[in-house]
């Protein structure tokens, strides 16, 4: 089965799939093997304002569609993605890495969030509420806000797309999108899938191309009234100054340095398979995986041996077999950021227990793969357990008590998720109390959110807002306060109150 069908990609502008202006594309490398993909368009400034122009007049007609109707295209994108799951999850583990499970536990996701944004359409509830004056009706309905911006990134590439776009079009809105361009490929089969569901012109546009050039043009558009981004943290800071010179609003996603505890009373068979799949699955490539383990000294000796016996059994290699449990990192400077971080660990201090090299002979050489590594003894002031590293690395805290475990979790610049792993359910409660994340888990990794709760975090994680769940809903609409009086004079609220 030939899976890619175009090798010259085009961004897709009021219904229609066009050059880029520029006439300059650049090659899309599969991370497993290093073998070009596809080629994907680099935009400027002038294919974003035509996206602009033609979502800015798509929207008005678009909000005028009652909003059951507008779920009606994303229960048929719903459906067209559920059709297609294998193909598309086998195109998302090329251009990406991941491996094809977790891959389609990604599609799924998309599928999910069809569903459930769908179903906004029958509620987008605001509030109805007394007046304080005879013969007057209040209530609060949610508006579009018009045009929106999304940013996605290459590490969740259909998922992350599906959370922002799915509300903002249940919502009323256009969408103007760039996504990754390491990850083109799912959002040129999403865009056609929109496409093919119906969804009328313009709704959705997609402009391929760097966040410097096509990202900053969006940022810089006056009719782009929101932009949502999920990226780095330095990028996110970027794009939030400059919105706050258009009073722009903006809402960031921007990773996290997640731990896990392991108290003295945890299930360790549990905690090891938890910090397996949530520290290398998608070779430490979420910005909820696990990369930091505070263990309490009592079975710190214990975990390190057991979790050095299973990352030993890890399969590296290319996601499209079955039988892989660890993919490629996405790319060489991604790569190279890893390795960096091994030296930085090893001069701080920190013990290596086991990785923390590039894999370079046979297959593993065509590939960007770096072997799941573990340090011990670190400390948490070192950089290893303070900076988001983004891939394969995770460090052991030791920890004498509960408290220390949550101050060092909380000690961090990133506040996306964390985890404990306990059986007294006093420790649970006071866990999820203290615990300074948007994300919590009990007895469980620190990856696997689903798409019905809000996605986000704390400090630098974010600046307040969220993705998925009804939270998605306050980013891409507006509150509308509406008072009817039907008094038939002139009531003066606060003064003509009896
Ligand atoms: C991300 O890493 O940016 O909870 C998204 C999870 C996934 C989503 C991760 N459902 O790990």
């Amino acid at each position: 089965m030939n899976l890619i069908q175009e090798q010259q990609l085009k961004n897709f502008i009021n219904g229609n799939w066009v050059e880029p202006s520029t006439g300059k594309s650049t090659s899309v490398i599969n991370p497993a093997t290093s073998d070009s993909l596809v080629q994907v368009p680099l935009s400027a400034s002038e294919d974003v304002k035509a996206a602009t122009k033609a979502a800015k007049s798509a929207q008005k007609k678009w909000a005028l569609v009652p909003a059951p109707q507008r779920a009606e295209v994303l229960y048929r994108v719903g459906l067209i993605m559920k059709e297609r799951k294998e193909r598309l999850s086998q195109l998302l583990t090329m251009e990406n890495g991941k491996v094809i499970e977790e891959a389609r536990g990604e599609v799924q996701e998309g599928i999910d969030m069809a569903f459930y944004m769908a179903g906004e359409g029958r509620r987008l509830f605001g509030q109805t509420t007394p007046s304080e004056l005879k013969d007057k009706f209040a209530m609060s309905v949610r508006a579009p806000v018009g045009v929106v911006g999304i940013i996605t990134p290459w590490n969740f590439p259909i998922a992350i797309a599906t959370w922002k776009s799915f509300p903002a079009i249940v919502a009323g809105n256009a969408v103007v999108w760039k996504p990754a361009t390491e990850t083109p490929i799912m959002a040129n089969e999403l865009a056609k899938i929109f496409e093919e569901a119906g969804l009328p012109e313009g709704v959705m546009n997609v402009v391929f191309g760097s966040g410097s050039t096509v990202g900053d043009a969006m940022v810089e558009q006056k009719d782009i009234r929101v932009i949502s981004f999920t990226g780095s943290n330095e990028v996110g800071r970027g794009i939030a100054s400059k919105c706050g010179q258009h009073l722009k609003k903006v809402s960031l996603e921007m990773g996290g340095k997640n731990g896990v505890i392991v108290m003295d009373d945890a299930d360790l068979s549990l905690a090891v398979e938890g910090i397996l799949w949530s520290a290398y699955g998608t070779s430490g490539q979420r910005c909820t995986a696990c990369s930091r383990v505070m263990v309490h000294e009592s079975v710190k000796d214990e975990l390190e041996e057991r979790l050095q016996k299973e990352i030993a059994k890890l399969s590296i290699g290319n996601g499209l077999d079955e039988s892989i449990k660890v993919g490629p990192i996405i790319n060489r400077s991604g790569l190279e950021k890893v390795k960096s971080y091994i030296s930085i660990g090893k001069e701080e201090g920190a013990k290596l227990l086991t990785g923390g090299y590039i894999l370079e002979n046979g297959d593993h050489k065509k590939g960007n793969y770096f072997a799941p590594t573990l340090f011990t003894d670190v400390k948490p002031e070192m950089r290893i357990a303070q900076e988001e590293i983004f891939g394969p690395v995770v460090s052991l805290i030791p920890v004498k008590s509960f408290d220390e475990a949550v101050e060092i979790n909380n000690s961090v610049e990133f506040g996306l998720s964390s985890s404990i792993f306990t059986q007294d359910v006093n420790q649970v409660f006071a866990a999820q109390r203290d615990l300074d994340t948007g994300i919590v888990y009990v007895n469980a990794g620190t990856t696997g959110a689903e798409i019905h709760l809000p996605f986000g975090g704390t400090k630098g994680t974010g600046n307040g807002h969220r993705d998925s769940g009804i939270a998605a809903l306050d980013v891409f609409t507006e509150w509308k306060a509406i008072y009817v009086d039907y008094s038939g004079k002139l009531q003066r609220a606060q003064i003509d109150v009896e």
